[in-house]
């Protein structure tokens, strides 16, 4: 079968593959249908023409003794998979008219699919949108990670407060996995480690199955197909007979319950470490899976375990996984009777290790006794490669083994071949802090690779409208090649041009506001500024500064109605960590502020604030592409890049920021004038801690900052509890670590240039389109290149 054109489906094709699967996979009638009948049975239509090219890339890859990719993540925060097959397969015409013949409406049955929310937020989101660019560059590549029966929580409001609830994706049926029962690894955990024969036997004392979950993932025009492989944790002896026999019912049942809780839920922090040891065994129980898996590959290719580095690259997500760097030297060395020295060389040429944070709180790094129990094997072996390391450069003041803790940070530089940030200004920052020492060790290891996004979901998926705008203008070419956006550059002249594309604009803020309209009561303008702040809940990112300056907003307005105010939204969405005190106080702060600016008759019209529950992939699909403002303020040096920052660029959203993350390469891209830029630099904010009192003096020197946090103490958002607040306005007084009251008076400036900006029609278009224009840099498919390149030299088939 030649590779070049997808065999043509034609909407009957399509209809009857649907009727055949409803029929005979689910034995249903037309009539007898649930619209979860007709969405799997569109599902697996789908799925079949995805199927043929899975099975060639696998063919191809061993025909070619290609050198693979493997990228190990705790996370994969994949959302909905239906549509994006269909798009990716160019079949959405034939899909939603084969879904109209059969009387059903295309929207409501692509509505039905879960979220598979396999991640808190930017990591986890990020390696989903790696995966269907690694596919859509023909790069043979796997995923591996954990098939949680539950993912990330479901969040709604009580009273204004955040109430979790467990996510149950998996009570509806999936059709986007196949069970893999020969895949199945034994995987140990505690246990003794003893001398014998001169080499070190580990004998666990408790062991579990990993049993393998694959899911398709096609890339742009389904050229290519890899594998997401994700394990679930099985009982080796699900069921105690004699418990039972004897009527212990819960006994009976407990070694299966046991084994399952591995794979049982995520961890719902995004930033900081529980160093929870039923944590530390899911990163060993994913990563140990797949590295059996890996070498059972390669072994059934190659016979010299010396050409892994040549023929596998493996990128550790974070420092999640860096147990791979131990266990792959256990294997090698205990297993294989590889010498250690060369098992660590032949680990240190495979690993390659990103960063995603340099929040201190976040570094992973664990007790050796929570360690040594759990792996009492790979404690030693940290402590050898440690020493090695130390041998290896007698003058280093750091070790990996500090205060009795493994510190995984380090530990993953050390055994990695490359390690890399996620933008320009975090790799800068990860050479001068956090790894400064091993930088000047080891000064070729840190490359730079600027995150990005797949403009398949976020942008023709998301955003028909703009999507058949650009398609018209320049043709289709630049799905698979983003840069191409350019091209319409020479369009924003053309005041023709600009009013279809600020009606494109327009049409999904109708939409989203008839949504909102239906799922929240909320009576919104479609002419007004859509403001939108949507992301993890973190006193980094400043929602509290956001929600401030809306406070002092309304003040103004309410002390002059009548002068021209620019109507706006501000919408909100987004989890806080369930143990994160703070955060879910700003969110009751953000409900308590939305309930009472939007009750006030005398303001509603130019301003009001939303919180959207439940902030998850979908809803971020719904959001992004009716926003006009896109709110991206976090303390500069603390958001490693971000992502949303570029899909809202990508949708022609301005953004209002700091020079962090990538939003100095965003600004760097579209320009400095299509760019509302405010607030302290990195070095600035480094700078800015050292002043003594420097909350007092800001607030003191800004009466807007001043009285929007006078009503926040006093009550006025909580006068059935006036001093529910107390603490934040004390925060933001005194300590205010993140600079919220430093960088307010900056921050309403910016914002009243967006008013004036946004008032002016014909200059906001032509904003918004060179953000459109001028993001295509920020392609996933550019950042995957990079890493093909730079890091794991792999190349396209
Ligand atoms: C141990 C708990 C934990 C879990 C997840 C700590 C840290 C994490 C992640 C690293 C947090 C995260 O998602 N970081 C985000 O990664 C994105 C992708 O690179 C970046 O765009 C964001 O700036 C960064 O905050």
């Amino acid at each position: 079968m030649n590779i070049a054109t997808l065999p043509a489906v034609s909407t009957d094709t399509l209809r009857d593959a649907i009727l055949s699967h409803l029929a005979y996979s689910f034995g249903k009638t037309p009539e007898a249908a649930q619209i979860e009948d007709w969405r799997m049975a569109l599902s697996f239509a789908i799925r079949d023409r995805m199927v043929a090219r899975w099975f060639e890339a696998t063919r191809r890859t061993y025909e070619a003794e290609a050198k693979r990719v493997y990228y190990l993540s705790m996370e994969f925060l994949i959302g909905r998979l239906l549509e994006d097959g269909i798009v990716n397969l160019r079949l959405q015409e034939q899909a939603r008219a084969a879904l109209y013949d059969l009387g059903l409406d295309y929207d409501a049955v692509l509505a039905d699919e879960p979220d598979a929310a396999l991640g808190n937020g930017g990591l986890g989101r990020l390696a989903a949108c790696f995966l269907e660019s690694l596919s859509t560059l023909s790069c043979p590549a796997m995923g591996y990670g954990i098939r949680y029966e539950h993912g990330l929580f479901r969040q709604s409001f009580h009273d204004g407060r955040q109430v979790e609830a467990p996510e149950t994706w998996l009570l509806q049926r999936h059709a986007w996995e196949f069970e893999r029962p020969e895949a199945r690894y034994r995987i140990g955990f505690g246990g003794q480690v003893r001398e014998s024969g001169g080499r070190a036997v580990w004998t666990p004392e408790e062991e579990v199955d990993a049993e393998a979950f694959d899911t398709p993932i096609a890339g742009w025009q389904g050229h290519w197909v890899n594998t997401l492989r994700l394990w679930s944790a099985k009982a080796v002896h699900p069921f105690d007979l004699t418990s039972f026999n004897r009527g212990d019912f819960a006994a009976a049942a407990a070694p299966e319950a046991l084994a399952r809780t591995i794979s049982r839920v995520l961890y719902p922090d995004d930033t900081t470490e529980q160093g929870k040891e039923l944590r530390l065994k899911q990163e060993f129980f994913f990563t140990a899976a797949a590295l059996r898996d890996i070498l059972r590959r390669f072994d059934s290719e190659y016979d010299d375990l010396g050409r892994l580095p040549e023929k596998v690259a493996i990128q550790l997500n974070d420092t999640h996984p860096a147990i791979a760097g131990p266990e792959l030297v256990r294997i090698l060395h205990d297993e294989r009777g590889i010498d250690f020295d060369t098992a660590m060389t032949l680990a240190q040429g495979t690993l390659n290790y990103t960063n995603h944070t340099l929040l201190p709180e976040a570094l992973e790094s664990w007790h050796e006794g929570v360690f040594g129990k759990l792996l009492p094997r790979h404690l030693q072996i940290v402590d050898r490669i440690d020493d090695a390391h130390a041998r290896a450069h007698p003058s280093r003041g750091f070790s990996m083994r500090a205060d009795h803790q493994v510190r995984m940070g380090e530990l993953s530089f050390v055994m990695a071949n490359r390690v890399n940030g996620v933008s320009a200004l975090h790799t800068g920052l990860m050479k001068e802090t956090v790894f400064a020492e091993l930088n000047a060790l080891h000064p070729e290891k840190i490359v730079n690779q600027t995150n990005g996004v797949t403009p398949r979901r976020w942008l023709l998926s998301c955003n028909p409208g703009l999507s058949e705008l650009i398609t018209d203008t320049i043709g289709d070419g630049w799905v698979a090649d983003l840069e191409r956006l350019r091209e319409i550059e020479p369009e924003v002249e053309d005041a023709g041009w600009r009013d279809r594309f600020a009606a494109a604009k327009r049409a999904n803020k109708a939409t989203l506001s008839d949504w909102l309209g239906e799922t929240q009561g909320l009576q919104v303008d479609p002419e007004a500024m859509f403001d939108i702040q949507i992301k993890r809940m973190h006193e980094y990112k400043r929602q509290h500064l956001n929600i401030l300056e809306a406070i002092a907003h309304w003040q103004e307005i309410k002390d002059a109605p009548d002068a021209g105010w620019v109507p706006r939204i501000k919408i909100f969405a987004g989890k806080a960590a369930p143990g994160y005190a703070f955060a879910k106080d700003i969110i009751r702060l953000i409900n308590d502020v939305s309930r009472v600016v939007n009750a006030d008759q005398a303001t509603r019209e130019a301003l009001q604030v939303a919180f959207l529950p439940n902030y998850n992939v979908t809803l971020a699909e719904r959001l992004i592409p009716a926003a006009d403002l896109s709110e991206q303020i976090s303390t500069a040096g603390k958001e490693a890049s971000g992502t949303g920052n570029m899909k809202f660029a990508l949708n022609g959203a301005p953004t209002i920021g700091t020079l962090d993350g990538a939003n100095v390469e965003i600004r760097e891209h579209v320009g400095a004038e299509n760019f509302f830029l405010f607030g302290m630099t990195a070095p600035e904010v480094t700078a800015r801690r050292e002043v003594e009192a420097h909350a007092r003096q800001a607030i003191e020197a800004d009466p807007r900052l001043a009285r929007a946090l006078e009503a926040v103490g006093s009550g006025v958002f909580s006068p059935d509890e006036p001093d529910r607040y107390a603490h934040i306005v004390e925060n933001l007084s005194g300590h205010d670590y993140f600079l919220v009251a430093s960088d307010f008076t900056d921050y309403w400036r910016a914002q009243r240039e967006v008013d004036s900006a946004y008032a002016d029609r014909d200059r906001w278009t032509r904003m918004a389109a060179l953000n459109t224009a001028r993001s295509g840099w920020f392609s996933s498919d550019r950042t995957i290149r990079g890493y093909m390149d730079d890091i794991w030299g792999a190349k396209s088939l």
